[in-house]
């Protein structure tokens, strides 16, 4: 099924350079962009991004990382697009990702792990409201789109 998911390029992954390498490693893999802005995401956004982890010890410690400094915003589509991208990202926990992905790559810690994914599509469904307004989203063709099943 074509998918869309939602994704970050954290504070870190943009202080350390790495926006172009997460772009990279998705066009690579074949998905399609369809949405990007930068920000630096407001602390009321962050909370709402964020509610599911509301009562958990490291919840303000999150929530003040991810406002810390500018971050990237995207919408990716294609094939299973949610479960792809979580692969490509790698472990939330940077120490425990495999190497060859994101995380495993590039992360330093549990907290700094340059990258945020949707993990279902309800999730990609609300993550993609609170950032984006549908007439934001692109709709264009891409060489592939038939074999795909788009
Ligand atoms: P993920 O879906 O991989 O982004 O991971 P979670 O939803 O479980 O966690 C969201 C974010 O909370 C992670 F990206 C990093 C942060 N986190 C911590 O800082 N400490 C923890 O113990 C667990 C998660």
């Amino acid at each position: 099924m074509i998918e869309r998911t939602f994704v970050m390029v954290k504070p870190d992954g943009i202080g350390r350079r790495l926006l172009g390498e997460v772009v990279r490693r998705y066009e690579a893999k074949g998905l399609k962009l369809i949405g990007l802005k930068m920000q630096v995401i407001s602390t009321a956004l962050a909370e709402q991004h964020y509610a599911e982890h509301r009562q958990k010890a490291f919840y303000s410690d999150l929530v003040s990382f991810i406002t810390s400094g500018p971050s990237v915003q995207m919408v990716w589509e294609g094939p299973n697009a949610i479960a792809v991208i979580r692969q490509l990202n790698g472990a939330t926990d940077s120490q425990q990702a495999d190497r060859g992905t994101i995380r495993g790559d590039f992360g330093m810690t549990i907290r700094n792990n340059i990258v945020h994914a949707s993990d279902s599509t309800e999730t990609a469904r609300r993550e993609i409201g609170l950032f984006f307004d549908e007439t934001e989203l692109m709709r264009y063709p891409m060489p592939d789109d038939g074999w795909l099943g788009a």
